[in-house]
């Protein structure tokens, strides 16, 4: 199942939309940006430009974002 590594943000809503309109499943790992989540070494390996969505397939090997 893909991971939306995402935030209730503009920018987050839009993966959200997207996935649903396409009926994909996902499952969503907040990362709070207020809190600084997105400089977190967890989350820069996804992203390394610190800005939420990310999408991750984990059933790709290696995992794709
Ligand atoms: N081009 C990206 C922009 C993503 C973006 O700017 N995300 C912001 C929140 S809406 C973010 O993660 N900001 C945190 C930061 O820059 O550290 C998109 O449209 O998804």
């Amino acid at each position: 199942m893909l991971e939306v590594w995402t935030w209730s943000t503009p920018n987050g809503h839009k993966v959200h939309i997207a996935l649903e309109e396409l009926g994909i499943p996902y499952k969503v790992i907040p990362i709070d940006i207020g809190a600084g989540d997105q400089f977190k070494p967890e989350f820069l390996k996804i992203n390394p430009n610190h800005r939420i969505p990310a999408i991750v397939d984990p059933s790709s090997n290696p995992p794709r974002s």
